[in-house]
């Protein structure tokens, strides 16, 4: 028979996309169970042409379950993905709560799908802004191993959640009406204005969100020597993140061979006209499920040759989240 899927916040910005791709992609669900907080319980949400009524999530959710797509929060992993593993479901995690963990994979199918096997119970989803910088650099590692990466991050409102969404609608509307605006969700100003990345400073100087990159690219590269420093901003763009990435190789390499590196690369397209001046946008980015690459070229800073720079766009609600974790319940 077809799997019980439960989708834990099936209300929020990821939840909604993981009822997409599971409709897109056609995933055999024998029944869907719609999970979020008690505020929503009862409401109703279309699948598949039916109304599917949302239940709060409570201890007593997984009964049945089979696969369980998380994307609450970490705290709300934290609290019910061992109760759903209890009970017998294979949990595919959304949030950073278990993702460091050692017996837990952290899994990029384009780059390790081999890791899934390993589970527990509990699979980890990459954060967004890492998965975008590892699927087009993957092919360059395992040719050509990267030593060094740098990455700064144009991060879009999505990655804060639904409501971060809104205040980037609605404060955008009242600056434009020369209204007052105060944040609610993120913790500056958004309309027309950008900040460094909401999550906290850490003792290293360092967001939250940089370190996660970070770590999560030694994880998932299995490459503990991997130097990496990320710059992490929050930008006014509703669902697709972007990124300027430059990498230094152990090995001599050209723009023309990652170029080729990246052509038939899975979750890659190219989008590299210098002619026209037409890169990766957010805006082309919104809606699809490959990581958009382009501005592949030399960088100039290191003339021992052995360093690249690219620009990435990847839509952070699907590749970056929804998509990704939905990859990999199919491989389960
Ligand atoms: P709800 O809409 O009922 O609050 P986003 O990432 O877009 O902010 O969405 C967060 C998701 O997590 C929503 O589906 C939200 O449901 C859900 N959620 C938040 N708090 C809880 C909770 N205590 N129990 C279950 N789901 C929760
Ligand atoms: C952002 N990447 O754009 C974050 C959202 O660790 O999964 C997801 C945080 C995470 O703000």
């Amino acid at each position: 028979a077809n799997p019980t899927v439960a989708i834990v916040g099936a209300t929020g910005a990821v939840g909604a996309e993981f009822i997409g791709c599971i409709e897109t992609r056609n995933f055999p669900v024998g029944k869907l169970k719609a999970l979020a907080s008690a505020r929503s319980a009862g409401k109703t949400l279309p699948f598949r042409g039916q109304q599917v009524v949302i239940e709060e999530l409570t201890e007593a959710s997984f009964e049945g379950v089979d696969i369980a797509l998380f994307s609450a929060g970490g705290s709300i992993s934290k609290k019910f993905a061992p109760i759903a593993v209890k009970a017998g479901a294979v949990v595919v995690d959304n949030s950073s709560a278990f993702r460091m963990l050692e017996d837990v994979p952290l899994v990029i199918p384009e780059i390790n799908a081999n890791r899934i096997k390993d589970h527990k119970g509990i699979i980890a989803n990459p954060n967004c802004a890492t998965i975008t910088a590892l699927v087009p650099l993957w092919p360059v590692h395992k040719k050509n191993r990267i030593k060094r990466l740098i990455i700064s991050t144009y991060q879009a409102a999505s990655g804060a959640g639904a409501a971060a969404m809104a205040e980037l609608a609605d404060s955008t509307k009242a600056y434009l009406e020369g209204k007052p605006y105060e944040p609610k969700v993120l913790p500056h100003p958004y309309a027309f204005n950008l900040f460094s990345h909401n999550t906290a400073i850490e003792e290293t100087g360092y967001n939250g969100e940089e370190t996660k990159v970070i770590i999560e690219t030694r994880k998932i590269f299995e490459d503990q020597q991997i130097a990496v420093n990320a710059t992490c901003v929050r930008v006014p763009v509703l669902r697709a993140h972007s990124e300027s990435i430059t990498f230094e190789c152990e090995a001599p390499i050209t723009p023309e061979e990652v170029r080729a590196l990246l052509i038939d690369a899975p979750g890659v397209k190219l989008v590299d006209d210098r002619e026209k001046n037409y890169f990766p946008m957010p805006i082309d980015a919104s809606g699809q499920g490959d990581v958009l690459v382009g501005r592949i070229r030399k960088d100039l800073s290191d003339p021992s040759g052995h360093s690249v720079s690219i620009f990435v766009a990847a839509d952070q609600l699907l590749k970056g989240a929804a998509l990704n974790a939905v990859q990999i319940a199919e491989l389960l």
